[in-house]
């Protein structure tokens, strides 16, 4: 038997001790060390004495509410009454201990990922950085000032109104800003419209779904970090090309103390060495390009289409002993924005791993106006929720945030690609040149940040401010009411943004993703069009027109459209005392930014609905009525995808309890919306188009198969009568939609008020899609009363809800005390029908669900 010799030569352990005592350090040390500066924070005003606690991160308003100086900005009309806040300059201060061993490291930084906005910062008194931009990251070498033991930090914010008045008044012109900009509600000397001097969330100046309500803070967290001989600054892993084997390249940005020093490197790819390389580090930032191969990917796919398989990719650098590392997770994918000239105009779709794919899903913006309230669960429920109602791409809208690294994290988790936006809205800007360098290394900080993120589709330059330009009248405006050179100067500002400055950085620093300057538009500083690039279809809303016209506005992308409704009830208490309960109150009016809100909804509700009994049907119905018109937009985009590649509404959250276009309330209560785009976002889809004579039937797939199913129709009566019934084979075609029924309304007609026409996809047993059709307006149908029972079930971790129904149910509401979301709820029933739905129970006990239980239909809702 072979036998290793352990015993170790004592020649061998001198060598290992003069080599240890040499380097000063054990071997293969960690480079770098963080801590985060997160204790002892307090609070002031600048105007005030008294020092009070604070929560960094955080925000201003948030700690004076913690400190009850301040009530809840979101209730009844105390938003008004807070606009002194962002007329102050606050301050922060803080102490914490470095110990000898942070000391003795070669360097240490104060690292500050967010800094809103007008920041200076005093280390131990001495200013170390002033800042004017909330989206940018700023890192400090701050050894020389530090001091072993009790270290003082303070961060002076000064007002971010009062700064912008300054720069506003200091500009020869008047640069255009749309009316989001609620100067008014603000009390701002002469409504000045001052948002666009500061990079800062533009939603925070207020919005036509949001409060006006301008926060300072430090709102993302400080690091004091510390290294000897070298750090790794990023890592980005570009995906080169994917097919049989992936290859990748390792982009390490590595900043080295030392010159010509060896380097090892060692790419790890879920936790095994994959590749090794010999480098030479020079003192001050170097790049290392690794390329490396991955054999028979396993691929990452966008929700609905495959799984999300994701790689820990790991990238390693010794050097002199010391390692510092860093590492991604990420899913290998291709995907190419497509635009190629056709019989139309051009093209705008998405393909992912060489396959097509129709984007659905919704327009997102930052979940509360503070910020730093939202929290991981917040996060997970909002995506989850755009995950569970079939969405595969979610818009990062551009007046709100470069999201937080958990936000793309969850999208990379569940196949949600993002179309990002750049941080501009709805205006005009300066071009002056701190401002274009300040804006280019904001862009550089978030597409270095953002770039390993598998959900990332696209860099959109901005949302809406070629629109204003160009549509909205403003370069008339300008060139009318100031100048001809004027109006030049403010387009050349735009033009080297949005043409220069912002795709060169993602040229350089992500060229695998395409760049797209503005939302919407045909191409570079070509306006909108339905032939070429993505549209906004705001003529239902703002336009007044019908529903049906989305039936005609077919685009080549629809990345925005959209319906307001109100919170449920349940919701709307939360914000509102019982004399508010009116959606004509001062306070019902002041929870509604849009200038034509509460009106809008009621015209349009009068048009399908029969005017609602109560203010508490009133919200119910109004939920309806934006389920139904979102649902006809979805279904048309859906219907002509040889034309249409995208279907994004308008919006899915809100920032505040407020009347809104969203499909989930500030709560996050589900609205009727957000239910039936789950159904019409489904991978099959059986929708129908009305003709002069026709009905006609259509089936849409998303899958990647063909398959092989039955279409079933049956005409029933409100009863349950079964009247007539179609039964098709079909083939239904891989990525298409077809027509495959027509059905004559001659033969149909009569009955119209009171029979409906259920239709199934089935694949074997399995109804994979389904619809109801009625054939009069809802406000037209004798809908009878549908005489619903229901019980409830208890189980370990839910309740059920049975109910059952002998006549046609329309719209079955079901509410509760819980904060939990049904499974299903805003359905309709067919007769005899009976349906389970769920809740999870949370704190909740059965008593207080039953007793809390309410179900209700669309009868209920009419005037007795
Ligand atoms: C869109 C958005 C937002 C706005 C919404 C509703 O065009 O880009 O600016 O909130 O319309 O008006």
């Amino acid at each position: 038997m072979h036998k290793t010799n352990t015993s170790l030569n004592p020649l061998f352990l001198i060598l290992i001790l003069i080599s240890f005592l040499s380097c000063g350090n054990q071997p293969d040390s960690v480079s770098v060390s963080e801590i985060k500066l997160k204790e002892n924070w307090k609070f002031k005003s600048t105007n005030d004495i008294e020092w009070n606690e604070a929560t960094v991160p955080g925000t201003v308003h948030t700690d004076l509410i913690d400190l009850g100086t301040i009530e809840d900005p979101f209730y009844r009309l105390n938003e008004h009454n807070l606009q002194w806040i962002d007329k102050e300059d606050w301050e922060y201060k803080t102490s914490f201990n470095v110990s000898g061993a942070t000391l003795s490291d070669q360097n240490v930084e104060l690292d500050f990922a967010g800094l809103d906005t007008y920041a200076s910062v005093y280390l131990n008194d001495s200013l170390i950085l002033q800042t004017d931009n909330m989206f940018r990251n700023y890192a400090v070498e701050v050894k020389r000032l530090l001091k072993a033991g009790e270290n003082k930090l303070r961060v002076l914010l000064e007002s971010p109104i009062k700064k912008g008045i300054e720069k506003y008044d200091a500009t020869p012109f008047q640069i255009p800003v749309s009316d989001n900009d609620l100067s008014k509600i603000g009390k701002v000397e002469g409504e000045k419209k001052v948002s666009v001097f500061t990079r800062k969330a533009g939603y925070h100046f207020g919005w036509d779904w949001g409060p006006r309500l301008v926060t300072s803070g430090i709102w993302r967290p400080i690091t004091l970090r510390s290294w000897s001989n070298h750090k790794i600054e990023d890592l980005f892993i570009q995906q080169n090309s994917i097919d049989k084997k992936a290859s990748l390249t390792a982009f390490i940005e590595v900043m080295s103390n030392k010159d010509d020093e060896g380097a090892q490197v060692e790419i790890d790819v879920n936790g095994t060495p994959f590749k090794t390389a010999e480098v030479k580090l020079t003192k001050g930032q170097n790049t290392l390009n690794i390329p490396f191969e991955i054999e028979n990917p396993e691929l990452w796919w966008p929700n609905g289409m495959g799984e999300q398989v994701l790689y820990t990719v790991e990238a390693k650098v010794t050097s002199n002993s010391y390692t510092d590392s860093k590492s991604h997770k990420i899913g290998l994918r291709t995907i190419e924005l497509v635009r190629q000239p056709d019989s139309i105009g051009a093209s705008f779709y998405f393909k992912v791993n060489g396959h097509p794919v129709f984007m659905k899903g919704a327009n997102y913006i930052p979940q509360d106006v503070f910020l730093t309230r939202a929290k991981e669960p917040q996060y997970k429920h909002i995506l989850s929720s755009a995950k569970e109602a079939n969405m595969n791409m979610i818009r990062v809208w551009g007046g709100g945030i470069y999201e937080n690294d958990e936000f793309y994290q969850l999208c990379d988790e569940m196949g949600l690609l993002v179309w990002q936006d750049f941080m501009f809205a709805c205006a005009m800007f300066p071009g002056d040149e701190a401002f274009l360098e300040n804006v280019r290394q904001e862009a550089i900080d978030n597409v270095k940040r953002l770039r390993n993120h598998t959900s990332i589709a696209l860099w959109c330059g901005n949302n809406e401010n070629l629109s204003a330009w160009e549509n909205w009248g403003w370069k008339d405006n300008v060139t009318k009411e100031q100048s001809k050179e004027v109006a030049d100067t403010i387009w050349k500002a735009y033009d080297d943004v949005f043409h220069k400055i912002l795709p060169e950085v993602v040229t350089k620093y992500d060229n695998s993703r395409a760049y797209w300057p503005s939302s919407p538009g045909s191409d570079f500083g070509e306006k909108e069009s339905h032939e070429k690039g993505d549209a906004h279809y705001w003529m239902v809303w703002w336009g007044k027109e019908p529903f049906d016209n989305y039936n005609k506005a077919i685009p080549r992308f629809m990345s925005e459209y959209g319906f307001q409704s109100f919170p449920e009830f349940a919701s709307v208490k939360k914000y509102t005392a019982p004399e508010d309960h009116d959606i004509y109150s001062e306070v019902m009016k002041s929870h509604q930014r849009s200038s034509i809100g509460n009106n809008t909804i009621e015209e349009y509700m009068l048009r399908h609905y029969k005017k609602p009994e109560d203010f508490e049907s009133f919200l119910y119905v109004s939920q309806l009525l934006q389920s139904h018109g979102i649902k006809i937009g979805i279904e048309a985009h859906r219907r002509n995808r040889d034309r249409c590649m995208g279907s994004l509404y308008w919006q899915i959250n809100d920032c505040w309890p407020v009347a809104s276009w969203s499909s989930i309330d500030y709560y996050g209560k589900w609205k009727a919306l957000h239910y039936s785009a789950k159904k019409s976002f489904k991978t099959f889809l059986i929708s129908h188009e009305n003709t002069e004579d026709n009905i006609d039937l259509f089936v849409i797939s998303d899958s990647l198969k063909n398959i092989n199913a039955k279409l079933k129709v049956s005409l029933i009566d409100f009863e349950g009568n079964e009247l007539q019934q179609w039964e098709e084979d079909i083939t239904v075609e891989t990525n298409n939609s077809n027509k495959y029924l027509s059905l004559s309304k001659k033969e149909l007609g009569r009955k119209s008020k009171d029979v409906l026409l259920s239709v199934q996809l089935l694949l074997g047993d399995k109804v994979v899609a389904d619809n109801n059709i009625y054939l009069s307006p809802f406000k037209k149908l004798d809908f009878p009363s549908p005489e619903l029972t229901y019980s409830v079930k208890e189980n370990n971790d839910s309740f059920e809800v049975i109910v059952k129904t002998k006549k046609l149910a329309k719209d079955v509401f079901i509410s509760s005390a819980s904060d939990e979301n049904f499974s299903d709820n805003y359905f309709d029933m067919l007769p005899n029908a009976e349906k389970t739905v769920s809740i999870s129970k949370n704190s909740l006990d059965l008593e207080s669900f039953i007793e809390s239980l309410k179900v209700v239909t669309l009868v209920d809702s009419y005037e007795k």
